[in-house]
């Protein structure tokens, strides 16, 4: 038998990654993998998704945190099946723990598969979970210079949500930079200011979700 040597971590993630993929391939499920700075505001986006778009698209999530059940209490109260991940001090999520979740969150009849990845702007990016698209978030209360100082985030994500827009005033945020910023680094990003307090902006966001979703369904008939 021939023996397949793993050679190190970010290898071994890959191949349950793969495994992972070609599950959610085989039910058309879009995967979304949802990560920001601690408190930029995925939770809150998540909430404000959920409620847009539960009547058209049916909707499951994976909540990453280092401990707590909080997240998951808020996206369960929207009616939602929600399993929570607790990483006990790991500072992202892994494909391997998406398979245990897994274990425990049905994916018949899932359209959309949200993974809410632990706060963090640097290797949540690295460790590919199956996903089809990296989505981050960045608040106008963090500085408009962090696409820069973290940029593999930012350069790997398909949309940047620029939520907290309804702070922006009292912010010295450059909403200018920040899109010359992305556009150098990532050119084919979608970028959505928004405010998920205010619901601002937010409908545009959903509505380029659902087509994402839709497409998915589409490749696999
Ligand atoms: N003013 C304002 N606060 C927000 C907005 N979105 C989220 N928040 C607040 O920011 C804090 C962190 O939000 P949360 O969704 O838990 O962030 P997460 O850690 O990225 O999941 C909470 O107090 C939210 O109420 C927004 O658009 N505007
Ligand atoms: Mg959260
Ligand atoms: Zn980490």
């Amino acid at each position: 038998m021939k023996v397949q040597l793993v050679s190190n971590i970010l290898d071994a993630n890959t191949v349950i990654a793969k495994e992972m993929k070609r599950r959610y391939q085989e039910r058309g499920i879009l995967v979304l993998n949802l990560m920001s700075a601690p408190g930029a505001g995925k939770t809150t986006i998540l909430e404000n998704t959920i409620e847009c778009l539960k009547e058209k698209v049916s909707i499951a999530v994976i909540e990453g945190d280092i401990c707590t059940t909080l997240d998951a209490d808020r996206i369960a109260s929207h009616g939602v099946p929600v399993v929570q991940i607790n990483t006990e001090g790991a500072c992202h999520l892994d494909a391997n723990m998406i398979a245990r979740a897994l274990d425990n969150l049905p994916l018949e009849g899932v359209d959309l598969l949200i993974i809410e990845n632990v706060g963090n702007l640097v290797c949540p990016a690295e460790f590919d979970l199956g996903e089809d698209l990296k989505v981050m978030v960045i608040s106008v209360t963090e500085g408009n210079d962090k696409p820069n100082k973290y940029p593999l985030m930012f350069h790997e994500s398909r949309a940047i949500l620029v939520n907290k827009q309804d702070l922006l005033p009292y912010t010295n945020f450059d909403m200018g930079a920040l899109m010359q910023d992305l556009a150098d680094l990532n050119p084919h990003c979608q970028v959505f200011p928004l405010s998920a307090r205010t619901g601002e902006g937010v409908s545009a966001w959903v509505e380029w979700l659902e087509k994402q979703v839709r497409d998915k369904k589409g490749q696999g008939q």
